[in-house]
């Protein structure tokens, strides 16, 4: 028998306008108003700017860690300007960008950070979900958010967002099959910064590209420069289109670059070079708009100095929402939980009132404090 091909595939790469102000008119004619196009760059600005304020409130202790965006703002962004209000984003931590696009509050994402749960409450007409931190889970729940809409009738799809080393989480690849096999339409998009913490992308993958990855499960794939707003959007417009009509997922690579550390708690001097950095640096998607506009006659200094002066007022009013924010009643611990908080927790609940770590046995009912006595005793004579 003469052997045959079993399959055979391509992957396209989009790239609309590149770091030396190319623009390719047949992709990116039309694709985003001018208008728009301000307002986009507007919203890059003022989240690198909150990425600083951020970095300064870890460094004064008034924040826990945090991650910063910096380089990364037109692939979240792209997204949340193509995707429909009512479509799920369903991100991971490098996605703040797209977030405020829709509307989620910025105190939102200073109060996660700050370790205040209420940062994680997403106002639900934002359609979003809190910020994913355990690698891989995000993906999981946007299949199962979409496979719900889809049982219900909507038409409503789900744009999620994980990173290179994400990808190579065991969740991932059973979102992606759950997903492709039970006709699930969301959006997949591997955010390749190149790096997994200290790990470089190359140790996650051995392929040249990680949108391939999605081939395994029948998606149509697609890679495109992530630091390109205009690829950005062409890419996601194509997707949640194609993902709404046919009813099934997609999947977009978008190749970024973190150009800041991984969080504040890590030194990425010691293991990349400044070089590569620097070179990524010339590709810095906020840089690349404004020289567009200002080529365009869009942009000047002056507007460019007026930004700055709101976004500085605006980021600075949103720290002081987040850190003047009432302090939560102890009693939610337990509230937010179950609809009807179950007997034992509501002892627990009721009797939390102490100052000390743990709970004082004085403020429980006598049969509890006899369990808790009888405890203590055996757990002594062990
Ligand atoms: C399940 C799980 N394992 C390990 C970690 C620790 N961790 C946090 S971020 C990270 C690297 C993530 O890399 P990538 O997915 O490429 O995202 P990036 O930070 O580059 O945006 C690791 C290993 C975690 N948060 N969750
Ligand atoms: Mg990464």
């Amino acid at each position: 028998m003469p052997i045959t091909t079993a399959f055979e595939t391509k992957i396209d790469r989009i790239s609309i306008l590149d770091e030396k102000g190319n623009f390719d008119e047949k992709l990116g004619k039309g694709l985003i108003p001018d208008t728009d196009l301000i307002k986009l760059y507007e919203a890059m600005v003022a989240c690198r700017h909150l990425d600083e304020v951020a970095f300064r409130l870890q460094r004064s202790g008034r924040m826990g860690t945090y991650p910063q965006n910096m380089g990364q703002e037109a692939t979240s962004l792209g997204a949340a300007y193509v995707l429909r209000q009512d479509d799920w984003l369903v991100t991971c931590y490098r996605e703040n960008c797209g977030l405020f696009w829709r509307g989620v509050p910025k105190e939102a994402i200073l109060l996660h950070w700050m370790g205040d749960e209420r940062g994680n409450a997403m106002p639900r007409p934002h359609f979003a979900t809190p910020i994913a931190v355990p690698l891989g889970t995000q993906m999981l729940h946007a299949a199962g958010l979409t496979l719900a809409a889809k049982y219900r009738g909507l038409d409503r799809i789900a744009c999620t967002f994980f990173g290179d080393g994400a990808s190579s989480e065991g969740d991932f690849h059973e979102a992606c099959n759950f997903a492709s096999n039970l006709e699930i339409p969301v959006v997949f998009v591997c955010q390749n910064n190149f790096w997994a913490i200290s790990t470089p992308c190359k140790i996650n993958s051995a392929a040249p590209t990680f949108a391939q990855r999605g081939i395994a499960y029948g998606m149509p794939c697609l890679q495109v420069d992530g630091n390109d707003l205009f690829a950005t959007v062409y890419a996601t417009r194509l997707a949640s289109e194609y993902a709404r009509k046919n009813k099934k997922p997609y999947f977009i690579e978008m190749v970024t670059y973190r150009l800041g550390d991984h969080t504040t708690a890590d030194d990425a001097k010691r293991y990349r070079d400044q070089a590569e950095v620097d070179l990524w640096k010339s590709r810095d998607p906020i840089t690349r708009i404004k020289n567009y506009m200002v080529a365009r006659k869009l942009w000047d200094d002056a507007k460019e100095a007026a930004l700055l002066e709101r976004v500085e007022r605006d980021n600075a009013d949103a720290v002081s929402r987040a850190e003047n924010i009432t302090a939560p009643d102890r009693a939610d611990f337990f509230n937010a939980m179950y609809e009807e908080v179950p007997a034992d927790l509501a002892i627990q609940r009721d009797t939390m009132h102490t100052h000390s770590l743990g709970q004082d046995p004085s403020q429980l009912p006598p049969e509890a404090q006899a369990r808790a006595r009888e405890a203590s005793i055996a757990a002594a004579q062990h």
